[in-house]
């Protein structure tokens, strides 16, 4: 089985019952998010083996999204639960049209006491995707060192690496994310990124901007995301276009983390880049069209039924 490993911060997020300013919003539903972990969900639920590397708090929802993630087929070996840093948290608001807000409660998160000296060499056994993302970048100073170290030892071994910019800037500034994006950058394979964060980290627009960004790091695949407006990559100096499928969104958050494990397993199952695209725009969508960060991750079934290439059989 193709193995995906990803590191990062998982949080308890609070769904609004309500929909509107949070300060309206008196009842929230537990659920769990992260972006890396909504990317693991996603991979697992397609078929794919994950390794997930994390730390949650040793406490009541550090021992509920443990039993989850593990419940989803995830290998969680590399996960621990730690005394004296809780479980971070989130409180989300959403709007009518499924757009979203997102209040951290993330102080001092677990995933902070994770350092350079604790990952070992069996991390990348069996491992053909490392995937890293600008949220586990921002949550802690070493992480930048992290990354770099797994990037390098991934490249060592031929693992592709995989990054989504996933700019948080309610954790840090973007001067800082651009700082530590140009170290890792020289490493990335893949680089799964939404166009109005392309366009914020370049602070230009337009296609031969993009391709010289491609060029100056070496970026096999530059895949942009743009939402209900499609998805675009850049390969081989060939650009290719996907429209995005027409739904109704309910709640849009994590539809990037379902487009990026869409892409991996299409990736990894050499697909065209046109059925790539196609596939990961499945996933996207489908993430959107049920409340909370994850819980509208496909199965493989349920993608092909989408698609319309399997038939659904209900009753
Ligand atoms: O990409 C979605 C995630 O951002 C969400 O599940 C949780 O806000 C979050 C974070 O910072 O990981």
């Amino acid at each position: 089985m193709k193995k995906v490993f990803t590191l990062g911060d998982a949080l308890i997020t609070f769904n609004p019952i309500a929909t509107g300013p949070l300060r309206h919003v008196s009842s929230f539903e537990r659920k769990l998010g992260g972006a890396e972990l909504n990317f693991a969900i996603g991979c697992a639920r397609l078929g794919l083996g994950v390794k997930w590397l994390s730390r949650l708090g040793h406490d009541e929802f550090g021992k509920y999204i443990f039993n989850t993630v593990r419940g989803e087929g995830i290998d969680m070996s590399y996960v621990q639960l730690m005394d004296g840093y809780p479980t971070s948290l989130n409180f989300k608001e959403i709007r009518e049209d499924g757009s979203g807000k997102t209040f951290y409660y993330r102080y001092a998160s677990p995933m902070s006491t994770l350092s350079v000296e604790q990952l070992t060499a069996d991390m990348l056994d069996d491992v053909a995707v490392l995937h890293l993302t600008g949220v586990f970048l921002a949550i802690a100073p070493q992480h930048i060192d992290i990354s770099l170290k797994l990037a390098q030892l991934a490249k060592e071994r031929g693992i592709t690496v995989s990054f989504d910019p996933n700019i948080r800037l309610k954790l840090w500034s973007i001067e800082q994310a651009r700082e530590a994006y140009a170290k890792l950058l020289p490493y990335v394979d893949i680089l799964l990124t939404g166009l109005d964060e392309l366009e914020l980290i370049l602070q230009q627009s337009g296609r031969p901007a993009f391709e010289q960004f491609a060029a100056q790091y070496t970026i096999k695949e530059l895949i942009i995301k743009n939402g209900a407006a499609g998805a675009q990559a850049y390969i081989n100096g060939v650009w290719t276009e996907k429209e995005a499928f027409s739904i109704t969104p309910i709640d849009t958050v994590g539809a990037g983390d379902g487009f990026d494990a869409g892409y991996i397993y299409s990736y990894l199952q050499q697909l065209c880049i046109e059925e790539r695209l196609r596939f990961a725009n499945a996933v996207g969508a489908m993430v959107t069209t049920v409340k909370g960060d994850n819980e509208g991750l496909p199965e493989l079934d349920d993608v092909h039924m989408f698609l319309g290439q399997k038939m659904s059989i209900e009753r």
